[in-house]
C-alpha cells in the first residue's frame, strides 16, 4: 500500500527528495539489524560500529527487549500522565534502586532530559540556594554536546549547531573542558546553580578528560553548593566499561541524565535521576511530557537495563575495549595516517592525521563500508568506533583486521 524499496538508491532518492536535508548520511540503506550486524537492502552484511550513537548497546533488535515491547504494546501503550499507569511506578523503583537515587523523572529524547535537568537546577538555585530571581547560571564546557533545542544550543560552542538559530537563552557560562581551575573560578560565583558536563565528550571526538577531573569537579561543586549534572546519555549504560563513566572515579552526580541505550534502541526513552531535595523542587504542573513515563517505555527500560546486567555488558566493554585499543595502538605505530587512539571501554576514536576539512576520514569510512563495517567521521578527521557491547572477542579481532587492512591500504 505504501510502496516497497527494492534498491538502496531508490531509498536514498526518496529521502533526498522528500526528507529535510538536516543530515548527510553515509550512502548505505539499512533494512535489517540483529545483534552486532545490520544488512542493507541488497542483503550485504555490516558490523555496526556506530550502534545508533550508542543507543543499541544491547545489540540490534535484542530478543528480550523486543519481546517486552510487543507484550506491553498489546496491553497498553500510553495513558498520558493525567492518570496513573500500572508500570511506571515499578520502573521508577527499578531505576532508583539500580542507580541509587530517591526519585526518577522519565522523558523521551536526550535533549528533553537535559532540558529537565536545566529546569531542575534553576528551580533548585532559586528555592534552595537563594539565587536572586532570573539570575541563575549554569556552567557548561567548551565543545559540549547535549542536544538540539534552542536552550541547549545556547550553551553550545559549535558553529554548525548555533549559526542562524539565535537569539540564544541567557544564563550559561562556558569554561574549558578538562580544566579543574576553570571549574574553581566559575563556581566561585554565588549565582551558579549547576555544573553541567559529560564524563567523556562524545561529539567532541571521544575526548577523555585527565584522571581525577570528575572527582575534582564533584568536590568543587560540593564546596560551592553547586549541583553536579552529569550527561551520561552517550557514556552511560555500560558503554565505557562501567555502568556509568562516573563510576571510574566513584563520582555520584547530583543530577544524572540518561538516554539512548535505556531503551536498547527500540523507543526514545530518557531519564533524570536525583534525590528528593532536588527533584521535589518541581511541583505538579511545572514540567512534563505527553509520552514521558508511558507504560511501554517503562517496561522496555527495565528489560533493556536488565539485559545489560544479565549479559555482563559493562565487563565485556571493559575487557574488549582494552583489546581493541591495543590493536589500534599497534596499528598507529605502523602508519602515519593515525595521530591518536583514545577512548574508554567500547567508546573509542582514532584521530586521522589530516585537517578537519579534508575528506580523508570520510574516505576511510567509505573503505570500511566496502569491507563490511559501518562507522562515521565526526569533526572531519575523527572516526568514532563504538560497536554494540554484545560483540565477542573473535568479532572484535575480525573488525580490527578490517580496520587495519583498510587503513594500511589507504596509507600506501
Ligand atoms: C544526532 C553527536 C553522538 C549526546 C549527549 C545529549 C544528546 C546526545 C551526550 C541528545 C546525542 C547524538 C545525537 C545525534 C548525534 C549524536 C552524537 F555526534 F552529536 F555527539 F552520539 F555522538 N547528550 N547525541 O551525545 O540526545 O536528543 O538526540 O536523544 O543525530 O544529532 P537526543
Amino acid at each position: 500500500m505504501y510502496g516497497t524499496i527494492t534498491s538502496s538508491q531508490e531509498a536514498i532518492n526518496l529521502e533526498d527528495r522528500y526528507g529535510a536535508h538536516n543530515y548527510h548520511p553515509m550512502p548505505v540503506v539499512i533494512s535489517k539489524g540483529e545483534g552486532v550486524f545490520v544488512w542493507d537492502v541488497e542483503g550485504k552484511r555490516y558490523y555496526d560500529f556506530l550502534s545508533a550513537y550508542s543507543a543499541v548497546n544491547q545489540g540490534h533488535c535484542h530478543p528480550r527487549i523486543v519481546q517486552a515491547l510487543i507484550e506491553q504494546a498489546k496491553e497498553l501503550t500510553l495513558t498520558s500522565r493525567a492518570f496513573y499507569n500500572d508500570k511506571l511506578g515499578i520502573s521508577e523503583k527499578y531505576v532508583c534502586d539500580l542507580f541509587g537515587y530517591d526519585k526518577a523523572l522519565f522523558m523521551n529524547s536526550g535533549a528533553e532530559a537535559n532540558e529537565t535537568a536545566i529546569k531542575l537546577a534553576r528551580k533548585w538555585g532559586y528555592t534552595k540556594k537563594g539565587i536572586p530571581d532570573n539570575k541563575a547560571i549554569i556552567v557548561a564546557a567548551r565543545q559540549n554536546f547535549h542536544g538540539r533545542t534552542t536552550t541547549i544550543i545556547s550553551a553550545s560552542t559549535e558553529g554548525s549547531a548555533r549559526s542562524g538559530f539565535g537569539p540564544f537563552m541567557p544564563g550559561f557560562e562556558i569554561i574549558d573542558y578538562d580544566s579543574v581551575q576553570g571549574i574553581e573560578e566559575a563556581l566561585a560565583n554565588p549565582q551558579v546553580c549547576a555544573l553541567w558536563i559529560e564524563p567523556i565528550q562524545g561529539e567532541a571526538g571521544v575526548y577523555v578528560p585527565g584522571d581525577g577531573y570528575l572527582k575534582a569537579a564533584a568536590e568543587i561543586c560540593r564546596k560551592n553548593n553547586v549541583l553536579l549534572m552529569m550527561d551520561e546519555i552517550q557514556t552511560g549504560i555500560a558503554r565505557t566499561g562501567k555502568r556509568l563513566a562516573s563510576d571510574y572515579e566513584q563520582v555520584r552526580p547530583d543530577v544524572l541524565i540518561l538516554g539512548k541505550a535505556l531503551s536498547g534502541g527500540v523507543l526514545p526513552i530518557s531519564l533524570v535521576l536525583a534525590d528528593d531535595d532536588i527533584m521535589l523542587v518541581i511541583k505538579p504542573g511545572e514540567h512534563g511530557s505527553t509520552f514521558g513515563g508511558n507504560p511501554l517505555a517503562a517496561v522496555v527500560c527495565m528489560e533493556a537495563l536488565q539485559v545489560v546486567q544479565d549479559e555482563n555488558l559493562a565487563e565485556n566493554a571493559y575487557r574488549l575495549g582494552i583489546i581493541f585499543r591495543d590493536r589500534m595502538k599497534a596499528l598507529e605505530k605502523k602508519t602515519d595516517l593515525i595521530t591518536m587512539v583514545r577512548g574508554k571501554g567500547l567508546l573509542n576514536a582514532i584521530v586521522i592525521n589530516d585537517t578537519p576539512e579534508s575528506e580523508t576520514a570520510w574516505n576511510i569510512c567509505m573503505e570500511f563500508l566496502k569491507h563490511g563495517l559501518l562507522a562515521k567521521p565526526t569533526h572531519g578527521n575523527i572516526i568514532r568506533l563504538a560497536p554494540p557491547l554484545i560483540i565477542t572477542e573473535d568479532q572484535i579481532h575480525e573488525c580490527c583486521d578490517i580496520i587495519e587492512n583498510c587503513i594500511l591500504e589507504f596509507s600506501k
